[in-house]
């Protein structure tokens, strides 16, 4: 396991040790307000602010739900929860939960008796992804052997700056920071790989079957690097270095306006593609002969069968740094061999894996809410596949050697081409063979292409959200200025030059910096 895992969020923190020198004095005054606000309604300041940031996924998408390594980095985007703690009291222990933002109503919840927070995924309700960071706290420290005896009750008042339903992982942000509040306040001790199983597991009882990437991005980011991060053996992760070069790579975040919000489609988006890519798994470990599994037995990740394959071929390596792009190039043919390119119906999925209709829907889908009747068993597996060979791909360029001679612009766009290369190739795939695009994604990515980016994709879930270009530092805000002209001033005219409009753009389309992860301020110098 890499030290990232099992290291400890700062607790003590400071604004200047959570923050760029750039956004302090921005941030300084956020958190003065929050303070201030929080006062006026609880009567008293909070102990303490805990907060965690969103992500842009560079590389790797729709890849870690089938246990497959993703490459994302933290945006300098965050959400903050200001807490105060109350003194036990021999009744019911409430959580009172307000939002700075008054689209979010305050919530108040208790924990119930019998040691249970119900999460309804069914209902679309803000304060659910603060109970799932909660819950999911609460029976981690209960699996690590350290159980709350008695939770207590706090006030805590919620500031977000991630953009929702955008593909920056605002979701996750919030579960991330509730789950880190809680721990707090809990005075519980989780090191930051326990801390993202948390919010994982928590995440779940949103309703999603989410992956691990976003959790641990914003759990384990260190400031200035974005990371490739594995989920298997075990949860761990490795900083990505860019070679020193004379353009810095920067990455760009737009956002199409699209709203993509994944709890309301997963029947037909993300929780059907799960569905699609453990269904793939199964005719694929049919087709190699595995051995028998018991009819309860976990369902197969496509990076699971990566293991039934590699015995099947007596392959003395592994999956071993500096191997994986060839096995991954196997196992895309594999598929070729194994799957029809033709969509599955249920009946046929089932024939395929010699068991009934209602035994396939019982095991693959269950309570799982789907609405399909058919699944592109080809499509999604070739996907993933081919992604996770570009995620490898992509951490290898930046591991090369600088160029020889670093002050060439020849040779150092030479390295951005080939990144930029692999995320243009990620972005045709997940069109037309993952199908998470929409075409509004195709326009930006185009247009950031067209206008100077070295490549461009949809970032997080997609079917909307945001976009991810890659562009050389000093052409950013040449590069931004084009964009809006041609994508936003195009579609909303009347933007360009209304200062409110031109103003909310700076959330719409925006660069960061790989941002470091959560982080608990005591330390409130400043403000
Ligand atoms: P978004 O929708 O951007 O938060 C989702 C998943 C990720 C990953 C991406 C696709 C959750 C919380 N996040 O991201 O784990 O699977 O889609 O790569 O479900």
């Amino acid at each position: 396991m890499s030290d990232l895992a099992s290291e400890f969020t700062p607790a003590g923190a400071s604004l200047a040790d959570v923050y760029a020198p750039d956004l302090l004095a921005f941030q300084t005054a956020r958190y003065a307000k929050l303070r201030a606000s929080f006062v006026d309604r609880f009567g008293s300041p909070p102990d303490f602010f805990a907060r965690s940031p969103g992500r842009a996924n560079i590389i790797g998408e729709h890849v870690d739900s089938s246990g497959y390594s993703v490459l994302p980095m933290a945006i300098d985007r965050d959400v903050v929860i200001a807490v105060k703690t109350l003194p036990p009291t021999p009744g019911a222990v409430t959580v009172t939960l307000a939002n700075t933002d008054a689209r979010f109503p305050e919530r108040t919840f208790d924990h119930e008796a019998t040691g249970h927070v119900t999460i309804d995924s069914k209902v679309h309700e803000w304060s659910n992804y603060f109970k799932c960071g909660y819950k999911g706290v609460l029976e981690q420290l209960a699996v690590e052997g350290t159980p709350v005896a008695k939770p207590v009750g706090f006030y805590a008042m919620v500031d977000g700056t991630v953009p929702a339903g955008a593909g920056v992982s605002s979701s996750s942000a919030f579960v991330c920071c509730s789950a880190l509040a809680t721990l707090h306040a809990h005075s519980g001790v989780l090191n930051n790989g326990a801390l993202t199983n948390a919010a994982i597991q928590g995440e779940r009882y949103a309703g999603v079957q989410c992956g691990g990437m976003d959790q641990s991005i914003s759990i384990m980011a260190p400031a200035g690097s974005p990371l490739i991060i594995h989920f298997m053996p075990k949860l761990s992760a490795d900083r990505i270095v860019f070679p020193t070069s004379k353009s810095a790579p920067v990455f760009v975040i737009a956002n199409t306006l699209v709203v993509a919000d994944k709890h309301v489609t997963a029947p037909i988006h993300y929780n059907l593609r799960v569905v699609e890519t453990r269904i793939a798994a199964a005719v694929l470990y049919k087709y190699l002969k595995g051995p028998a599994l018991a009819a309860d037995a976990k369902l197969l990740t496509l990076r699971d069968l990566q293991d039934t394959y590699l015995a099947s071929q007596n392959n003395p390596n592994g999956f071993t740094t500096g191997n994986e792009p060839a096995v991954l190039k196997a196992l895309s043919a594999l598929v070729e061999a194994g799957l029809s390119k033709t969509p599955y119906t249920r009946e046929q999925a089932a024939a395929a894996l010699e068991i009934s209709v209602a035994e396939l829907e019982r095991r693959y889908i269950g309570a799982i809410n789907i609405r399909a009747d058919s699944f592109r068993l080809y499509l999604r597996a070739k996907h993933v596949y081919e992604e996770a060979l570009r995620v490898f791909q992509f951490r290898d360029v930046c591991a090369q050697k600088p160029p020889l001679d670093s002050s060439s612009s020849a040779s150092n766009n030479s390295l951005l081409h080939d990144l930029g290369a692999l995320m243009d190739a990620s972005q045709a795939s997940c069109r037309d063979q993952f199908d998470c695009s929409c075409p509004e994604l195709e326009e930006l990515t185009t247009i950031a292409r067209n206008v100077g980016a070295f490549g461009s994709r949809l970032t997080g879930a997609g079917w909307g959200g945001c976009t991810v270009s890659l562009v050389a530092e000093e052409n950013v805000a040449a590069f931004v200025a084009k964009v809006k002209e041609e994508y936003y001033f195009k579609r909303w005219p009347a933007w360009k030059g209304d200062k409110d409009k031109e103003a909310a753009l700076e959330d719409i389309i925006f660069s960061s910096k790989p941002s470091i992860g959560a982080a608990v301020v005591t330390n409130f110098a400043g403000f």
